[in-house]
C-alpha cells in the first residue's frame, strides 16, 4: 500500500516535470525583427511572418525570453525595451495576450507599474533599464507613440527567419 502510494507520487512528479517543460522550454521560437515600430504593427509583423507577438506565461519563460534577447544584437546593455503581446485595450486594468486572448496571469511589471501613464498606456513592454534596477520587467506604454523593437514567437521554425 504504501509502495504503491510512493510510486504514484514518483509518477506524478515526472508528469508535472514533462509538461512543465513541454509548456515552457520546448516548442517555443523567439525572433526579433531588425525594425522598430508601434505595438499594432508588431503584432501585424509577426502574424505576417506566421509568428505571434510574444506571450510571457512563466517566470521560467521570462528568463528564457531575457536570455534570448541578450543574444542578439537588438540588447543594448546601457538599456533597452521590446513590445511583447500584452496589452489592456479591451477593458482597462485588464492585461491579456493578444496570441492567446488569455489573461496575463502569471506578471512581471516593474515597481509600481502598469501605471497608465497619462491615461495613455495600454500596450507591455519587456524592459531591462539596469540604472533603475528593471531587469526584464513589464511596463506598459502608449501603443501607438512609442516605435520600438519587438519580439515574436512561433511553436514551428519559420526556415526563413530561423
Ligand atoms: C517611465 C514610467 C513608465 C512609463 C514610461 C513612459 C521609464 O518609465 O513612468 O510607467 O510608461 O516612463 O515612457
Ligand atoms: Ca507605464
Amino acid at each position: 500500500m504504501k509502495l504503491r502510494f510512493e510510486t504514484l507520487i514518483l509518477h506524478l512528479g515526472v508528469i508535472l516535470l514533462l509538461w512543465q517543460n513541454g509548456s515552457d522550454v520546448m516548442g517555443k521560437k523567439f525572433y526579433i525583427p531588425s525594425h522598430r515600430t508601434n505595438w499594432f504593427k508588431a503584432v501585424e509583423f509577426c502574424s505576417s511572418v506566421g509568428m505571434k507577438l510574444a506571450s510571457i506565461e512563466s517566470r521560467a519563460e521570462n528568463d528564457e525570453i531575457a536570455k534570448f534577447v541578450q543574444t542578439t544584437d537588438k540588447f543594448n546593455d546601457v538599456g533597452c525595451a521590446f513590445w511583447i503581446g500584452g496589452s489592456d485595450l479591451g477593458e482597462e486594468g485588464s492585461f491579456t495576450w493578444i496570441g492567446t486572448g488569455r489573461l496575463v496571469t502569471f506578471s512581471h511589471w516593474s515597481p509600481g507599474e502598469p501605471n497608465n501613464a497619462n491615461q495613455t498606456e495600454h500596450c507591455m513592454q519587456l524592459v531591462y533599464i539596469p540604472r533603475f534596477n528593471q531587469k526584464w520587467t513589464w511596463n506598459d506604454n502608449g501603443c501607438t507613440n512609442r516605435h520600438m523593437f519587438f519580439i515574436c514567437e512561433g511553436t514551428e521554425c519559420v526556415s526563413e527567419f530561423k
